[in-house]
């Protein structure tokens, strides 16, 4: 009798499992925020199923590990143990329609998963990757466990937030904040996700964490570089006023000034009528691909002062950033830095990372001018991918571009970003522009409603 008694409880906890997991997937479907899209084509199947190859991976061998190692398959908690990887890919997932993918991972979050770390977290890493993909999600889906996370971790985060700065490091456990050096981009770029979180809470602690944004706001106009330590600084002030619907109407004349600036310190010409975003040492990182998306947005988004030149030189340098993709080496993929002499470019860092820059300035570029040549760039680049860094459990960076060596990392930018823009290059409906901004993590967020 009491083996009969443990059998059926046993079965009927496993169909109230079940029933619960289709009532959720129901629901992730009936409340989706964004457009449903048919039948996907040949090219969108491919893209999607890079995706799949590298989260079924990422499930089976490193499920809540922070990334997989795609040649050996084994597990790593190198970002602080928050599962950075399968957070950062959620929305991801979300949009290509992965329904019970989607559940499954909202549930383990939900259920197994804490984010009070004995570790010291990166601000600038936590905030967009983490608090960004988790908000997107929400954003997306409507599904208040992943509002509660959110919540959760953006509690956790506050203390970074101080009057005058926004420091770098925190323990997420003891909620202790550590300051040390770090750049400008990092402390400027943290502010996005909390003016979100406040249009939805309404919980002024957010704002006053956003507010800090002013601190930086002066230093997002100034241009010296735009490779890393400088790039998403730039990007927000741009994109800050988008997600506010466009309320500070100052940040439109504080855009158009830094484009200006850019334009007259950074954007160079070569004699052989190649242009390049330089610092004062010539020198560029694939980061700084970024810019012509931006300028692109900038224009989308009738923010552009001067959208006949910004369209010119964005696509001018969305072109020098393709072809360090297709020339120079045999795998057509770009190396990471370089500088410029004499027309001629010289690679300081022939490593290639997965990096999404390009794709997502090809992205915007698409959208904007719908030209068919857009969409073959971005097919050739994934084309590259596929070939040069599928590994055995998911995708790896190269070590050089001209001999094709895999390292052994994935970030989980591979799957937040790059495959994200490669599928909505391809999907053209999917997201609104007039609805949605991206962060700088590429995690899509509700643009804030006129009342
Ligand atoms: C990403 O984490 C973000 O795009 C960030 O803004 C800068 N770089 C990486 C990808 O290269």
């Amino acid at each position: 009798m009491k083996v009969y008694l443990c059998i059926s409880s046993l079965i009927i906890c496993w169909v109230c499992l079940y029933l619960n997991f289709f009532k959720y997937m129901n629901i992730i479907s009936q409340n989706r925020q964004f457009e449903q899209h048919q039948n996907e084509n040949e090219k969108q199947l491919q893209i999607k199923k890079a995706f799949l190859h590298t989260w079924n991976n990422y499930y089976t061998y490193a499920w809540g590990k922070d990334e997989i190692n795609p040649v050996t398959g084994k597990g790593r908690d190198n970002w602080g143990g928050v599962a950075v990887t399968l957070i950062d890919a959620l929305d991801t997932a979300i949009i290509m329609n992965l329904n019970e993918q989607v559940e499954n991972a909202i549930s383990f979050l939900a259920q197994n998963f804490t984010f009070r770390k004995d570790h010291r977290m990166n601000t600038f890493e936590m905030t967009i990757r983490v608090l960004g993909g988790l908000l997107s999600s929400y954003d997306l889906t409507n599904d208040p466990r992943l509002l509660n996370m959110t919540i959760h971790v953006a509690d956790l985060l506050l203390p970074v937030f101080k009057e005058n700065d926004v420091l770098p490091e925190i323990n997420t456990k003891t909620l202790t904040s550590f300051n040390g050096y770090t750049t400008l981009a990092s402390k400027g770029s943290v502010q996005f996700e909390y003016f979100r979180l406040y249009h939805i809470t309404n919980d002024k602690r957010f704002l006053k964490a956003a507010n800090t944004w002013k601190i930086f706001e002066k230093k997002a106009i100034e241009m010296i570089s735009l490779n890393g330590g400088y790039d998403s600084i730039h990007e927000y002030l741009l994109k800050i006023y988008i997600l506010q619907n466009k309320k500070d109407k100052d940040l439109k004349t504080k855009y158009n000034q830094m484009i200006q600036f850019a334009v007259e310190r950074v954007v160079f010409e070569q004699k052989n009528g190649k242009v390049f975003m330089i610092d004062k040492n010539y020198f560029m990182e694939h980061l700084a691909c970024f810019f012509p998306g931006t300028m692109i947005l900038g224009i989308l988004s009738q923010v552009s002062e001067y959208t006949k030149r910004d369209l010119k030189i964005a696509l001018q340098l969305l072109s020098t950033c393709y072809d360090l993709y297709v020339t120079n080496n045999k795998t057509g993929l770009a190396p990471d830095s370089f500088y410029v002499k004499k027309s001629n470019i010289h690679i300081t860092n022939p490593k290639f990372d997965l990096r999404p820059e390009t794709i997502e300035s090809i992205y915007y570029a698409w959208k904007l001018t719908k030209n068919q040549k857009y969409r073959d760039w971005a097919w050739k680049i994934f084309e590259s991918i596929e070939l040069h860094c599928k590994s055995q459990f998911g995708y790896s960076g190269l070590l050089n571009v001209h001999t094709g060596e895999k390292n052994q990392d994935q970030p989980s930018f591979w799957m937040a970003e790059v495959l994200k823009y490669l599928y909505l290059i391809f999907h053209d409906d999917i997201i609104d522009l007039d609805r949605f901004v991206f962060n700088t993590e590429a995690h899509p967020m509700k643009i804030l409603k006129n009342k």
